[in-house]
């Protein structure tokens, strides 16, 4: 049997306000389910998904990080050696959509400052919950040329849409770049951590 691929593994920690789904789409994506009931993430959670690109074998943990202040002391050390983060937002049209959009650059600049210049990209989810021609995708545009995200997804936990590309998007992302790197260190030691 070929043992030619090489093993990666990722830390991709989620981050934004309470209640904007966090969750649920790490829920949705890595086992296909939905939960209406709101039950808050107490501090972090975390879940390993595994998934093969060509012959290499990639580990991801996903780093469920609890929006609600009351668990902000704990964040600095949930977020080390994160390779990438993603920033969730509610499209929702009420204060946690008004409020979860606002802090969008708050919770990038900690990641910059745990992380440093990591790849993050934009979810904005809950779409089910409005009329998708009502999004202002300029002012998501705005904010995401002015902290320089790597681009955003519209996307439901409740019904799945775009959640499967927006995680790939990540997971892709991060594949090319170590690839890339193990790669040019010559594949004399092809795992990468
Ligand atoms: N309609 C709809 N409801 C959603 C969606 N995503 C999450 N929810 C609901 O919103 C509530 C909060 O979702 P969670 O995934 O627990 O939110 P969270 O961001 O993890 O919250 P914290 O753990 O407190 O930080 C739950 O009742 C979910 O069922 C969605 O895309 N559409
Ligand atoms: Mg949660």
């Amino acid at each position: 049997m070929s043992t030619s691929g090489a093993k990666f593994k990722f830390k991709v920690t989620v981050v934004g306000d309470g209640r904007v789904g966090k969750t649920s789409l790490i829920k949705k994506f890595t086992k296909g389910g939905f939960q209406q009931d709101y039950i808050k993430t107490i501090g972090a959670q975390f879940t390993v998904y595994h998934k093969d690109i060509k012959e290499d074998k990639i580990e991801l943990l996903f780093w469920d990080i609890a929006g609600q202040d009351e668990f902000s002391f704990l964040r600095p050390s949930f977020f080390k050696n994160s390779k990438a983060a993603i920033i969730v937002f509610s499209l929702e049209e009420n204060d946690l959509g008004n409020e979860s959009f606002k802090h969008i650059s708050n919770w990038h600049n900690d990641v910059m400052q745990f992380c440093g210049g990591i790849p993050v990209i934009l979810f904005a989810n809950k779409v089910d919950l409005i009329d998708e021609k009502d999004i202002n995708l300029s002012k998501i545009e705005n904010i995401i040329n002015n902290l320089g995200l790597l681009g955003y997804y519209v996307t439901s936990a409740k019904t799945g849409q775009g959640v499967i590309e927006a995680f790939n998007t990540i997971i892709n992302e991060l594949y090319d770049k170590y690839k890339a790197l193990s790669l040019s260190f010559n594949d004399s030691n092809s795992s990468e951590s």
